[in-house]
């Protein structure tokens, strides 16, 4: 691990795409963890750029836009402003949040690929990629459709398999069709501009496998390797895309051809750096470009190649930017025992959490860090949360804090009591005291925050406990200046989780900087049993957190399963078609527009609802199997559609004289079939 001592440190998380809100896996994933680390960073009184921004460009949005009818611009101008919200109200600190599609970033990018370009550093190649010649464009990986050739799945993408997870490329897919048409592409040659990712192979090696051996995590380490040690080494990778949506590829003949995503999106960071500094009237350079500068990337281990391999060779050559001293990267959170997924609506979003859990951030904040994903994927239960919640904020942290500011008002008046000669016991707490800001700054630079946050949790049992064992409540009795003291004591206690809990649960320490008025108080201030001095008046509190009872979680875990079943029922694959008939036979049904004029409910059947309709040639009456789909009275009137030369059919002893023609959709609900507006009875389909 470098002992050395930065000037500044310039931390990034990563750039989320900006196709949907928000969710617990993105904050356990690398927002919750980086902003901890600045927030530590910070109180130690460091010079810190802390950016982010949204990620615009890239398959993922077309595809929100496609499914929305909607324009690229149009989705990420919603949902840039649906994070950036979500990121304030949960104190994600950034000191910058840009957008890649801002100018500033396609000045950026276009700058730093034109060096590269100019350098010689990309293989120009000509490849053969799928084209559609309907849409009249080169499909992306995620716009071809196929079966994969491993386990027949008819509805494998260009680039992956989901249902057996197998990586594909496109030319793979068995019988491929363009998501855009429907039709099956053609190869078609384009020019594409490679990064030749072998060359740089010994320096990665060198400075991951070698110097940051010792301090970058395991996960990160073992991803890197397997990548650097590849049998058929690193590959060239392209740097551009055929798509409209994107930053122009800066260089002559790649009309039509915008930067891969991955090429631009870490270029975010800078440019995002760049518009901070701007405003702040300073000069970004030195947060990427001086030695003395530490750079740490936060992100997920499905980011790791692109911000440990990729990124960094595109700096290195460069020339004068630095390269990250780390990049923690955490692992996956799952959610009550399965991925987080945005399509199938299983996740927690952040909006709807701070919906029914309002003032709640920390507790979220909290759990979320307890079971950080940070060597291995996690699971967030609401059991979890709940349990959490009770024993440890409820229990220690808030007990501890409550009952120390209760008594100081009960026997104090509120005002901090002065203490008096200190017993062994009390030296013994305040000795351990002093020692806890150290071992969580340790943990922390070492960017193990949840052993910080076990270590910060046990300064609010050590209060705690010196509470139970002093017992003010009884020594109140024979003994006013003991209790002054033990009192103090706590207090002062409390004063220092204000400070050290601060990276962790920013709302509550908040709270506590104002009941105690310890506004500019520093991380090196911490570790004292005298910040609170006797005679200051404490400010007002409530509760610092609320119990949570069964019902709030089971309601959680019910909406869960709630959209389990929509999706369920959403991903039923649509029929197959049957077999091909000819014109005659279709001609032979005769289907008509007939009015519902009775109906009932057919007495010993669930499903049966008798009708009698009138067909414009007669009135008929028709039992239909739709009792468990609509009441009687709501059919009657109705103009629906029915096949009337179909043979009758005794059902129940009575003559059913036709089909009336329902829809079934995917939850198995049918819909009438009925005409935009009304019309003769009898009217003629066909
Ligand atoms: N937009 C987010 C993801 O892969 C991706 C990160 C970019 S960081 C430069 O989930
Ligand atoms: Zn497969």
């Amino acid at each position: 691990m470098s002992s050395k001592n930065f000037k500044r440190y310039t931390v990034t998380s990563a750039l989320p795409y900006a196709n949907g809100p928000l969710h617990i896996g993105h904050l356990a994933g690398c927002y919750i963890p980086s902003d901890s680390y600045v927030r530590y960073l910070r109180s130690r009184g460091r010079d810190v750029a802390y950016v982010c921004g949204s990620d615009e460009h890239g398959v993922a949005i077309t595809i929100k836009a496609k499914k929305e009818n909607k324009t690229p611009q149009e989705i990420v101008d919603r949902y840039h402003e649906m994070m950036k919200a979500s990121f304030g109200e949960f104190g994600i600190s950034f000191d910058h949040y840009s957008r890649t599609s801002a100018k500033i970033h396609l000045e950026t990018a276009q700058e730093l690929f034109k060096n590269l370009y100019d350098k010689g550093e990309f293989l120009e190649q000509v490849t053969e990629q799928y084209y559609d010649e309907e849409a009249n464009q080169f499909l992306a990986d995620r716009y071809i459709e196929g079966t994969c050739p491993k386990c027949g799945n008819e509805h494998a993408y260009g680039d992956q398999c989901e249902r057996c997870g197998t990586s594909l490329s496109p030319t793979e897919l068995i019988n491929p069709k363009s998501k855009l048409s429907g039709r099956t592409p053609i190869l078609k040659e384009t020019k594409h501009w490679f990064l030749d990712l072998a060359k740089y192979t010994d320096f990665l090696k060198k400075w991951i496998l070698e110097e940051h051996a010792s301090d970058w995590k395991n996960n990160v380490l073992g991803q890197c390797r397997s990548w650097l040690e590849a049998g058929d080494g690193l590959q060239a990778r392209s740097m551009t895309r055929d798509m409209e949506w994107g930053i122009p590829v800066p260089v002559d003949g790649a009309e039509g051809k915008v930067l891969y995503v991955w090429f631009d999106a870490p270029i975010g960071y800078i440019s995002s750096t760049k518009e901070w500094a701007a405003e702040k009237g300073i000069d970004w350079e030195p947060y990427w470009k001086d030695k003395d500068t530490k750079l740490v990337h936060f992100i997920g281990k499905d980011n790791i190649v692109f911000h440990c391999i990729i990124f960094p060779a595109i700096l290195k050559t460069q020339g004068e930017f630095i390269l990250p001293e780390n990049v923690p990267a955490n692992e996956f959170l799952n959610l009550e025992g399965d991925k987080i997924s945005t399509s199938r609506n299983w996740a927690v979003w952040l909006h709807e959490y701070l919906e029914e859990f309002p003032g709640q951030q920390d507790v979220l904040r909290y759990v979320l860090t307890a079971n950080s994903p940070e060597t291995k994927d996690n699971d967030f239960t609401w059991k979890d949360f709940q349990t959490r919640n009770n024993s440890e904020l409820v229990a220690i942290y808030g007990n501890f804090v409550n009952r120390a500011v209760v008594l100081t008002h009960k026997y104090f008046q509120g005002v901090v009591p002065v203490k008096g000669a200190l017993t062994t016991h009390d030296l013994e707490v305040i000795a351990e005291l002093e020692a806890f800001p150290e071992k969580i700054a340790a943990s922390i630079e070492r960017y193990r925050f949840r052993e910080a946050l076990g270590i910060m949790m046990d300064l609010a049992r050590l209060g705690n406990k010196y509470l139970a064992d002093t017992e003010p409540w009884k020594v109140i009795k024979t003994d006013q200046q003991r209790t002054a003291t033990i009192l103090n004591v706590a207090l002062n206690i409390a004063a220092n989780l204000a400070i050290v809990s601060e990276p962790f649960l920013p709302f509550t320490a908040a709270k506590l900087v104002s009941l105690f008025d310890l506004k500019h108080i520093k991380w090196d201030d911490a570790g004292s049993a005298d910040l609170l001095k006797g005679g200051k008046a404490l400010g007002e509190m409530g509760l610092l957190f609320d119990k949570i009872e069964d019902e709030t979680v089971e309601k959680q875990v019910q909406k869960l399963l709630d959209a389990k079943k929509m999706n369920e029922a959403e991903n039923v694959p649509v029929p197959v078609m049957k077999d091909v008939i000819t014109y005659d036979d279709f001609a032979k049904l005769d289907m008509r527009v007939v009015t519902v004029l009775e109906a009932e409910k057919m007495p010993k059947s669930k499903k049966l609802i008798k009708l009698k309709v009138d067909t414009g040639l007669g009135h008929r009456t028709v039992l239909s199997g739709v009792a468990e789909h609509f009441e009687p009275e709501f059919l009657i009137g109705k103009q629906v559609t029915m096949l009337i030369n179909l043979a009758p059919r005794k059902m129940m002893g009575i003559d059913s004289e036709g089909m009336i023609l329902m829809a079934e959709d995917k939850d198995g609900k049918l819909k009438l079939l009925q005409p935009h507006e009304g019309t003769a009875s009898g009217s003629t389909i066909s």
